[in-house]
């Protein structure tokens, strides 16, 4: 009786690397790591926008409603990439809700576990002319942003043992979004200058990764990834 032995050295090697391949090219396909979308519409310009945003965003063209993350709002640690195709006319006013994930109004996540914190957000998009492939504008701090959600309005609601929402620590400063905000005419004049962050501040991961970002584009915010919540951030590109 004899013991046959595997051969091992390149055809190992070989069988690592094929797996590695397979394992990156699912990462590239997987649609909740990086979504892409044809979204057509009527305009003379033809734009490709990619887009990642800690947790989630709807996108206005406009004044039009044009496209939110695919990967829903609720959605537990949802990091995802967007890449869109569309029609625009230029110059357009790109207008964003960007929304950090929170359980409820003290803006708190993971509450009532070992985990329970603030949680932070951080976007960042760039379009191009998808004929030319020439920049019409990338996130940084020429957008205008206003915060409509920020929570808890004391740091120490996140150590507290049963934060509830509009009490002490864990109020809020909640508005709605202004009538009109996404309409190329709005006035954003009182709006704040969008702030740029860092990646090592923000953590950027899923779906991040998978976009060749210009190096012009920048992650933008509210001024405090963790308790502005929800931020509408608005341009006008393309001119
Ligand atoms: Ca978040
Ligand atoms: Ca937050």
């Amino acid at each position: 009786m004899s013991i046959t032995t595997q051969p091992k050295g390149p055809k190992m090697r070989l069988t690592l690397i094929a797996l590695a391949l397979t394992a990156t090219a699912a990462h590239a396909n997987d649609p909740r790591i990086l979504n892409e979308a044809a979204l057509g519409g009527t305009g003379s310009t033809p734009v490709q926008a990619e887009i990642w945003v800690d947790n989630w965003f709807t996108l206005y063209v406009n004044g039009q409603e044009l496209h939110s993350d695919s990967v829903a709002y609720k959605t537990e640690r949802s990091f995802n990439a967007e890449r869109i195709t569309f029609n625009a006319d230029l110059p357009m006013t790109v207008a964003f809700e960007f929304r950090d994930f929170m359980e409820n109004d003290t803006g708190l996540e993971y509450i009532g576990t070992r985990r329970q914190q603030m949680g932070d957000g951080g976007a960042i998009a760039q379009f191009i002319n998808a004929s030319t492939g020439a920049s019409l504008g990338v996130t940084n701090a020429d957008w205008a942003c206003k915060v409509i959600h920020h929570a808890p309005v004391q740091t120490s609601c996140a150590d507290e043992s049963n934060p509830q929402a509009g009490v002490g620590a864990c109020a809020g400063e909640i508005t709605s979004a202004p009538d009109g905000w996404t309409q190329p005419g709005f006035d954003d004049s009182g709006w704040e200058a969008a702030t740029e962050h860092s990646e090592s501040a923000v953590r950027p991961k899923d779906g991040y990764d998978e976009i060749s970002w210009d190096r012009d584009a920048e992650i933008i915010w509210a001024e405090d990834l963790e308790r502005d919540n929800i931020v509408l951030c608005r341009a006008q590109i393309g001119g």
